[in-house]
């Protein structure tokens, strides 16, 4: 836990250059930026005020990360998923969310929006070849190594603004780099899709997922880690 304080503590040094000038000019509050938040308690409900509900295909209710029942969704890999007629393409955006991976040797999709009519790019984090993966708007792939133990519960956020991107793991900075429009031509698809990558049909995701959140805005949700 102390070494994940440490960290959080890096990583708002590192972000406060990009949140401080944001928050003084359009002074959006956290809350106002959620776009979408599902806790999973047992149901797929959009808690952001929204209602950009989903739709949950087969995955089944399950503990979460401190072994609440019926708090997180579970993932087979075979056929299960969640998705919604909803796409999320802004220049400033955070995705975060709660993975529980009991194994990356299959390539598998955790969170995903990815077609080339996407304006602000692909995100998307996932597991392709035992390595780990993340996009958070369009670049290419930061790659990660695989995690040293598994199963494990991850927390992933992945960052964009005009400028720059940024990406951790379980509140660490491990990388940041330059967003850019990328995104896919063939099966794309332009709403944002749990447990399954854009064609809703493979690389589906073997493990939970909990704590899911989109911003319209470049900080980092600082109670999901
Ligand atoms: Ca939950
Ligand atoms: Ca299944």
């Amino acid at each position: 836990m102390l070494h994940h304080r440490f960290y959080l503590g890096l990583a708002l040094l590192a972000l406060s250059c990009v949140i401080l000038p944001y928050q003084a000019q359009s002074q959006f509050t956290l809350q106002d930026s959620m776009q979408l938040h599902y806790p999973l308690d047992g149901n797929a409900l959009d808690e952001s005020g929204n209602g950009f509900d989903g739709t949950i295909w087969k995955a089944v209710p399950t503990t979460d990360r401190y072994g609440n029942d019926s708090s997180a969704y579970d993932f087979d890999g075979a056929g299960d998923w969640i998705d919604l007629d909803e796409t999320f393409d802004y220049q400033e955006r955070t995705v975060t969310g709660w993975a529980y991976t009991r194994d990356t040797t299959d390539d598998q999709f955790i969170l995903n929006q990815d077609a080339a009519s996407l304006t602000y790019g692909a995100f998307a984090y996932r597991y392709d070849e035992g390595d780990i993966k993340a996009n958070a708007g369009g670049e290419g792939a930061v790659v990660i190594s695989p995690f040293d133990t598994l199963p494990r519960w991850t927390h992933v956020a992945m960052i964009r603004n005009a400028t720059t991107s940024f990406y951790y793991l379980d509140g660490e900075l491990f990388y940041t780099g330059t967003p850019s429009g990328n995104g896919s031509f063939s099966f794309p698809n332009v709403n944002f899709v749990i447990g399954v990558d854009r064609t809703e049909m493979n690389r589906f995701f073997n493990g939970k997922v909990d704590d899911v959140r989109i911003l319209r805005s470049s900080q980092i949700l600082l109670d999901t880690i």
